[in-house]
């Protein structure tokens, strides 16, 4: 039997647009200047963390210990080179299929949220133009405990006023498809099946994804 399904949930970074190389290589530099490298598979444990969390990891990661004010610093100048990076980001970067989906959504009345863990979602949705899509957007500034837990997902739930066991989340990170079970809600992996292997299905990208496509794999699930 089909699961109800009355909203979806969209992560931003990794499923709306591809930012993470750019919140990559400003962690890659950041970490070449205290003196240490980081690889992409340690970057699976940085996705859909927040700011202040990746800066603990990366020092740990590198052995390094730094007072508060300078960790501070640390994600500063992070989201300097962020913000540099992502600066020209326009509506062409929002990622295939995405936007004839959110459309096929918004026609069949489907509430719609973003719930990503990013501070700088709201300024990433404007700039790619999508920000009227969505009847709710809870990022990072609006919670208090990062991916994996659940509060992002169950705020957006909230705002929107339906049941979580109603909404589906898109993730493309470990933490956000650990925070949306944690949440009750079904979660459609964006990426690799082996590394969201917590996911109730995953799917490659949003290239000829509709209501009926979700409904099928809801279906199959
Ligand atoms: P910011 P998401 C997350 O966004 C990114 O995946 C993660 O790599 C980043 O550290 C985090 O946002 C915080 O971002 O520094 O911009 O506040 O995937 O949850 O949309
Ligand atoms: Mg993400």
């Amino acid at each position: 039997m089909t699961r109800k399904i009355s909203a979806c949930i969209f992560d931003m970074d990794g499923v709306l647009v591809h930012t993470e190389m750019h919140h990559f290589f400003a962690w890659k530099r950041l970490a070449k200047t205290l003196g240490f490298t980081i690889d992409e598979e340690f970057n699976e444990k940085l996705k859909g963390v927040s700011r202040t969390v990746c800066i603990d990891l990366i020092l740990e990661h590198g052995g390094i210990q730094k007072t508060q004010h300078e960790k501070n610093k640390l994600a500063e100048q992070k989201n300097k080179w962020f913000l540099e990076s992502v600066s020209s980001i326009n509506e062409n970067d929002v990622l295939p299929g995405v936007i004839d989906f959110l459309q096929d959504l918004r026609k069949n009345s489907y509430k719609m949220a973003v719930g990503s863990a990013s501070k700088n979602a709201p300024l990433l949705l404007e700039k790619m133009g999508i920000t009227s899509f969505f009847d709710a957007i809870i990022d990072g500034n609006k919670i208090q405990n990062a991916k994996p837990h659940p509060e992002v997902f169950l705020r957006a739930a909230q705002e929107l006023a339906i049941d979580p066991f109603e909404c589906v989340v898109f993730e493309d990170a470990q933490s956000g498809v650990e925070a949306a079970k944690t949440a009750g809600m079904f979660c459609v992996g964006v990426g690799d099946p082996v590394v969201l292997f917590k996911a109730d299905v995953c799917i490659q990208n949003f290239v000829d994804m509709n209501l009926l496509k979700l409904h099928q794999l809801l279906d199959i699930a």
